[in-house]
């Protein structure tokens, strides 16, 4: 029997960005499968179990397991088939890495690649000499076949979601992720947070999002699945925040409300940090999500401008609905958290000023000012990729040239954005700022200064 052992790679980041830590649902999902169908199957997240080590390069800061400690893993394991993550375009160079050292413990293990640049970029992906196979889209199935002997580039049509297995969360340490507590909310004042996925995909097709191209239609699981899962998380690991990490958790109420309804009564926190489809929420699902543990809702708003929204980013979201929502968010108690997109070429200057203000208009507790960055996948990226070198991309550079405003000048600006806001919470809301930024740094054991860096 073949035996497979699934990595995931040290993360690269921005030094001045917080550490995070979330168990890699991917390769989890994928363990779980593979299992199911008798594999021999091992994994490894270096990200857990060498986050203290860090390397710092030009401003970015790499941390997780050193090549030695992955060598030895792997040497340990002694598989026939290495399987390696690549969630995103700026970890392609820690994914080959560990490729890399797999085929220098052994030229004979076949090196497999998936995630979301992979899927993207396929053929790019393939091209390197440490790379067998790539797997396009979810890998679940792809994995499978590469067992079975297929390779190059795979793809399979997407599981029916109620078919998967849980993910196998009992091959991971567990324990390590609730120790270090820097899940995808840093600020979150639970001690034992863990992720979990209801839906993959999204129906809509925003400009700047990568993931238009990989899951295809988006799809739920059942609601009792998703309570059971609940349930187990919380009779098996003790867990006390269930992190939704869904693209589009709200895109059929009535799964929702099914879920929050199930959920109630396991007394946990609920977060999705990522962000809700805002257009899919009114004030009585809110209602539903507070009393089912929400204790803050991300508001991915991008522009409160609807002529950028509707003509630039073709998001389906009317900006008139937002105020309301965020306000009935407060009088229920649960913490807003919004996104903003800067740096579209159809924005003027006034155009982010107005975001800025807005969001202050709003009544937003913190918000995130991120550059338009074009990731592969993402109909922006498709329209640049030709013009600007996009391999570097990341949310806090003004990748996509501005027609008024410097590369510099626009950097600044939006740099200036994410401080001011979330510095004037301390007027907005003292009491708030104290217990967000003073308390998390003591319950974590963090300094100020790590736990003020950016989001
Ligand atoms: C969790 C997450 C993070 C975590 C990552 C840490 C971790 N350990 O997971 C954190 C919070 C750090 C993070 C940060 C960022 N993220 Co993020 N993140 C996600 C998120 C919400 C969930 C990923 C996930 O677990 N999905 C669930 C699992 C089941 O799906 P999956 O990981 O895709 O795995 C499947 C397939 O990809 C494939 N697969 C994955 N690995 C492997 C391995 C093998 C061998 C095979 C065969 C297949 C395979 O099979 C899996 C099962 O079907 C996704 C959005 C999403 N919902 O997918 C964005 C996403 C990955 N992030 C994205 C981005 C842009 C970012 C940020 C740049 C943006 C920001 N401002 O936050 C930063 C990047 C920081 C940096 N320096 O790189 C983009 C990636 C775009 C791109 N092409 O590069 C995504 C897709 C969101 C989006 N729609 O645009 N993120």
């Amino acid at each position: 029997m073949k035996k497979v052992l699934l990595i995931f790679p040290p993360f690269t980041q921005p030094d001045t960005a917080k550490k995070r830590c979330l168990v890699p649902m991917g390769i989890a999902y994928i363990a779980g499968y593979l299992r199911k169908h008798g594999v021999d199957v091992e994994v490894y997240d270096s990200v857990v179990e060498g986050y203290e080590t860090e390397r710092y390069h030009k401003g970015m800061m790499t941390f997780g397991s050193n090549d030695d400690t992955i060598k030895n893993v792997i040497k340990k394991s002694n598989p026939d088939i290495v399987g390696v993550s690549c969630l995103m375009t700026q970890q392609k160079h820690n994914a080959l890495r560990v490729l890399n050292i797999a085929k220098s413990v052994n030229s004979h293990i076949k090196t497999v690649m998936g995630g979301c640049h992979p899927s993207v970029l396929p053929n790019e992906s393939l091209s390197y000499d440490s790379v067998d196979s790539v797997a396009i889209g979810e890998g679940e199935a792809s994995m499978l076949s590469i067992v079975n002997g297929k390779s190059g580039v795979v793809r399979s049509s997407p599981l029916d979601v109620d078919t998967i297995p849980f993910p196998a969360r009992d091959l991971f340490s567990m324990e390590k992720y609730f120790k270090i507590n820097m899940p995808e909310n840093p600020f979150s004042p639970n001690k034992r947070v863990t992720q979990l996925v209801t839906s993959r995909g999204c129906p809509f097709r925003c400009y700047f999002c990568s993931t238009v191209r990989f899951h295809g239609s988006w799809r739920g699981r059942k609601a009792q699945s998703v309570i059971d899962e609940s349930k187990h998380l919380v009779n098996s690991y003790g867990v006390d925040e269930l992190n939704i990490l869904d693209e589009n958790f709200v895109v059929k109420r009535s799964r929702v409300i099914e879920i929050l309804k199930g959920i109630k009564h396991l007394d946990v926190s609920v977060s999705n940090p990522g962000g809700v489809w805002i257009q899919g929420l009114d004030n009585e699902l809110l209602e539903y999500m507070k009393d089912a543990g929400f204790y803050q809702l991300v508001f991915p708003i991008e522009s409160s401008n609807p002529k950028i929204l509707k003509d630039v980013i073709h998001k389906p979201l009317e900006i008139e609905i937002v105020e309301p929502l965020v306000k009935h968010c407060r009088k229920i108690g649960i913490d807003t958290h919004g996104f903003f997109i800067c740096g579209f070429p159809q924005q003027t200057r006034e155009d982010m000023q107005n975001d800025f203000e807005y969001a202050k208009k709003i009544g937003l507790d913190s918000a995130s000012f991120n550059l338009l960055s074009p990731f592969p996948g993402s109909d922006l990226y498709y329209d640049y990729r030709d013009k600007i070198d996009t391999d570097d991309a990341n949310y806090i550079k003004a990748t996509i040239p501005h027609p008024t405003i410097p590369k510099e000048e626009l950097e600044d600006m939006v740099n200036s954005f994410n401080v001011n806001f979330n510095k004037s919470l301390k007027w907005r809301r003292p009491i708030k700022y104290i217990s967000k930024y003073y308390g998390t740094a003591l319950r974590k054991h963090l300094d100020i200064k790590t736990i003020t860096k950016r989001q």
